[in-house]
């Protein structure tokens, strides 16, 4: 039993109750409780097993939950979990994962409409009788089937932090045979894309078939579905596909280049090299039956006039007029980054102080957080009233005092209130020094709704940037309707700044938002929004779809001074 498959569990366990319209309260904690298994560094199996301490020690495990987990660990199941399903079938579940429908809506389907799969989901829609139901509606319906066809999509690709483990995990298992001279990701895990398909991988040897025996033993494998002369395919845990190709060494900057694409990116260095009555493919760039490159990637783009292409722009967007010009642009990096504007503490739903979160980020070799904890609107986690953040940048100030190395200041996420507004006066949010502000009520609304209220914000003299822009969950939530070219406007004109959210299942902005965004002339701050001191690595996430944007380290706020942010905020 892995600490994610307790999380997993868990977090059915939540969906379920959701269903049912159970307390709110009892739904959080075990929403929570899942996060907190999900992100521990060490097994909860073992500390069950060795009993070192009692789980009700981990942030966010009552009494109740660590009984549950005891249960697993020495059962294997969950007598609790199996007399829910009694209630609700699976198939239902699925049902409230359709972007759009609500556990409530779910609900409904189930209990009016007899609707117990998505399949007839699909049909009541099509049939139009969910339109009927009460709160439901022309727009609902059209929306759930758009919603139907986004799940389908999404289910089959991954977070690229999830590939990125794998990944790690092959290689180094790889490496370890001797018959391995060298092997690399490939495809969109290379090119950081925020979802991945499946993996790809190409490996140098000698020895193919000691090369497919080794991968056949690696632990994380759960079927060989075909094995050919130099290729080899297969699923990973959690159903992952991936592709295994071996290459000699004079083609392997050919076939990295080849097969980490993309597709588009490829199509165009392919024509190019034909207008240079040169032939491009996996195995190299030939003239005539002459290979005049090969084994380098960097000298197989050389041999076609063209420079190497950082994996992140190979996307057909942009990096062939760029090259023309030779205005390849120098891309951030993580070592670039000074400071993180957006993250909490214990204060609201963060699970460590302050001071611990500074000296995380000192450690990371940060100058300066923003400690942005929520605003009352978010009850749930405890939001903080007036009162209180006066307090806790009282604290701020305390601590400012002791701390050396690292300026940790004064901030807020402040809630965009489902009417309008924010949710704290500037009485009070005039004396911050940094304020994002957000959404994550009304989140249904219609277009014009939204965007009026996030403009609206934006014009607040203290507002400083807006926070996860869309609300995307990869693979879970769809952004919402909001009209980001006209939030742009407002933000360049009033001199804000716009989040790259890094956490790995948001990564909001996206890749193309932050492109345009920079056409706009506006900074993005790439913020971590963690929750505890290890949600401070998410930076590298961050960068990298950044770096897929083309931003280079004049066009991230953060990569700047605290000195210099501050003369750019005007204070
Ligand atoms: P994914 O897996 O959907 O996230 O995206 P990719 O880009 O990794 O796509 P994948 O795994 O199908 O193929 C990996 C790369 O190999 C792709 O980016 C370009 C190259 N490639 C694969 N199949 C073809 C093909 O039929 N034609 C060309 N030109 N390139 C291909
Ligand atoms: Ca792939
Ligand atoms: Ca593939
Ligand atoms: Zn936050």
């Amino acid at each position: 039993m892995t600490n994610p498959d307790i999380a997993d569990i868990f977090d059915s366990i939540a969906d379920i109750l959701e269903f049912q319209s159970a307390n709110p309260f009892r739904v959080r904690a075990y929403r929570n409780g899942a996060r907190t298994i999900r992100d521990l560094p060490e097994s909860v199996a073992e500390i069950v097993r060795e009993g070192t301490r009692p789980l009700t020690d981990l942030d966010g495990i009552g009494k109740d939950l660590a009984e549950k987990i005891a249960e697993l660990v020495k059962d294997g199941k969950l007598e609790f979990l199996e007399e829910l399903k009694k209630q609700v079938p699976e198939s239902v579940l699925a049902l409230m994962r359709v972007p759009g429908l609500g556990p409530k809506k779910a609900a409904m389907l189930f209990k009016e409409l007899k609707v117990t799969s998505l399949e007839e989901l699909k049909a009541a829609c099509e049939a139009h009788t969910v339109r009927e139901l009460k709160g439901f509606g022309v727009k609902t319906e059209e929306s759930i089937l758009s919603g139907l066809q986004f799940a389908a999509d999404a289910d089959k690709r991954i977070l690229w932090a999830e590939a990125d483990d794998l990944v790690r995990e092959i290689l180094v298992h790889m490496r370890a045979c001797p018959a391995v001279e060298r092997i690399e990701a490939a495809g969109s895990y290379r090119r950081g894309r925020d979802t991945v398909g499946d993996l790809d991988f190409l490996a140098v040897t000698e020895n193919v078939t000691a090369v497919m025996d080794h991968l056949a033993t690696f632990p994380g494998l759960a079927a060989v579905e075909s094995r050919g002369a130099t290729k080899m395919a297969g699923r990973l845990r959690n159903n992952i596909h991936f592709d295994l190709r071996t290459v000699q060494a004079n083609s392997f900057g050919a076939a990295m280049q080849y097969f980490t694409g993309s597709k588009a990116h490829n199509v165009i260095v392919r024509s190019m090299a034909k207008d240079l009555d040169l032939k491009v493919n996996e195995y190299g760039v030939f003239r005539g039956d002459e290979q005049i490159a090969g084994d380098d990637e960097q000298a197989v783009y050389a041999a076609i006039g063209l420079p190497w292409f950082p994996p992140e722009l190979r996307e057909a967007r942009r990096e062939f007029d760029w090259a023309a010009t030779k205005e390849l642009p120098q891309l951030v990096e993580l070592g670039d980054i000074r400071g993180d504007l957006h993250m909490h503490s214990t204060w609201t739903d963060g699970q460590a102080t302050i001071e611990q979160m500074a000296l995380a980020a000192k450690a990371r070799g940060l100058k300066y957080i923003a400690m942005t904890d929520h605003s009352k609107r978010v009850t749930m986690v405890n939001g903080l009233d007036e009162t209180r953040i006066l307090k806790q940048w009282e604290e701020v100030d305390a601590l400012n005092e002791r701390l050396k190395g690292i300026t940790v200041l004064k901030g807020v996420e402040v809630d965009i209130l489902e009417g309008g507004g924010l949710d704290l006066s500037d009485e009070v949010l005039k004396y911050a020094d940094w304020i994002n502000a957000s959404i994550h009520y009304g989140q249904n609304q219609p277009r014009e709704q939204i965007t009026r209220r996030v403009v609206d914000a934006l014009q607040n003299r203290y507002v400083c940037s807006l926070s996860h822009p869309t609300g995307r969950m990869l693979t879970r939530r769809k952004p919402y309707e909001i009209d980001l070219s006209a939030v742009m406007r407002v933000a360049k004109e009033h001199g804000k700044f716009l989040e790259l959210n890094a956490h790995p299942s948001r990564l909001d902005l996206d890749d193309i938002a932050c492109a345009e965004a920079k056409n706009h002339g506006i900074l993005i701050v790439v913020s971590t929004d963690a929750h505890r001191p290890d949600g401070l690595a998410c930076m590298r996430y961050g960068i990298l779809q950044a770096r897929r944007g083309g931003l280079t380290k004049d066009d991230v706020l953060n990569a700047r001074t605290w000195a210099e942010v501050r003369k750019l905020l005007g204070r």
